[in-house]
């Protein structure tokens, strides 16, 4: 049987299970299909293309003379930095979902519709991107061929499946105990989240900025092999169960007239354009949720800077903002 050796690690996870359906879903060739968790799920079983899998511990040692060639990741920094090696010196190629690492120049930073060039020089391990981050470079790719991109403002409305099973439930509680009159509890998320937007994604770091807000700014840069691209990101839970949204400012070199970006993004690989005011076509989560491209709309020339255009792009953060750009890399390997 042709096809490749694939093992999903942290398959019981939300992004591991949209990894399971992304590789379905896109006929990925596979051989043989192994999945990976903690110790808490090994014994489990799940489906693959209709069969049941047993889900493995993952151990030092589960890699061993397995002839698995691809390892899809997504278990968390943590676990990303004790294995990952492990698994890429027993003869895998590791495209890894945490932070772990994005930023070692050893490591390919990719999203395949922007620098899928950048693959070619791994060596066992390839970086899959922060969610908000691939959204908005697939939507800047074609403007900054265009035109270089100098300055970004984005402002990020992400929902809690980005933060993991444990936040699409925090959500689904909540909101229950609310409408039931009953005390709501706040774990996941630093506030209450239902009903509610919060302007803080994982820790404060001493500039200010969140964690989340400078992986935007750093991964931009790396990914577009622009260093002076000046970002500045403002990241926000919402209560909306899945698909990122972005409000993303740019400035760049030369003007950018509506029209010739809204031609760019009509020919740009993964985008969707959205956009007709008179009719009110613009992308929201609900409507984009599930699919693996990039929805952009409400594209507008800035009233007071030259140079400055306005957009909003729309993205399902499980799939191409996690499973679906790491299968695509999959592709490329
Ligand atoms: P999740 O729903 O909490 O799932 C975590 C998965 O990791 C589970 O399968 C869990 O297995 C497994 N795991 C945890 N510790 C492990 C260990 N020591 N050994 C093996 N497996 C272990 O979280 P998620 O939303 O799927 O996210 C998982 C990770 O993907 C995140 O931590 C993050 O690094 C990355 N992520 C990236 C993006 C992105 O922007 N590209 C978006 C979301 C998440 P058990 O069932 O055994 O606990
Ligand atoms: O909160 C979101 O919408 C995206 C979260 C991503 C995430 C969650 C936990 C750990 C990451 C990530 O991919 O950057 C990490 C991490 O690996 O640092």
């Amino acid at each position: 049987m042709s096809g490749k050796v694939v093992a999903v690690v942290g398959a019981t996870g939300a992004v591991g299970r949209e990894m399971i359906r992304t590789l379905e879903r896109r006929n990925f060739p596979v051989k043989q299909i192994r999945f990976f968790a903690s110790s808490r799920s090994a014994g489990q079983h799940l489906k693959f293309n209709g069969d049941d899998v047993v889900v493995e511990e993952l151990t030092e040692k589960a890699f061993d003379n397995q002839g698995i060639e691809i390892a899809l990741f997504s278990a968390g920094g943590d676990t990303s930095k004790q294995f990952s090696p492990i698994v890429a010196k027993a003869g895998a190629v590791v495209i890894d979902n945490s932070s772990a690492w994005r930023m070692n120049p050893e490591v390919p930073l990719v999203v395949p519709e922007v620098n899928p060039e950048d693959v070619k020089f791994h060596k066992g391990i390839i970086a899959n991107p922060n969610c908000s981050t691939i959204q908005m470079v697939v939507a800047l790719k074609p403007l900054h061929d265009y035109s270089r991109v100098l300055r970004i403002i984005v402002s990020t409305y992400q929902s809690v499946s980005g933060a993991g099973q444990r936040g699409i439930d925090e959500l689904w509680d909540q909101t229950k105990n609310i409408i039931n009159g009953k005390p709501i509890v706040s774990a996941k998320f630093p506030k209450q989240i239902a009903f509610n937007v919060i302007p803080q994604i994982d820790v404060f770091l001493e500039n200010h900025f969140t964690k989340e807000e400078m992986k935007m700014v750093n991964e931009t840069r790396k990914i577009m092999h622009d260093e002076h691209i000046a970002t500045t990101a403002t990241c926000v839970r919402v209560p909306v169960l899945r698909g990122h949204s972005e409000s993303v400012y740019i400035e760049t070199e030369k003007k950018i007239s509506r029209d010739k970006a809204l031609e760019l993004f009509s020919k740009a690989p993964g985008i969707v354009l959205m956009d007709d005011p008179s009719t009110g076509k613009y992308p929201v989560p609900t409507e984009s949720a599930d699919q693996f491209d990039t929805y952009v709309g409400r594209v507008r020339e800035d009233l007071n800077i030259e140079n400055g255009l306005n957009f909003w792009c729309v993205s399902d953060n499980l799939l191409k903002g996690a499973a679906s750009n790491a299968v695509q890399i999959a592709e490329i390997l």
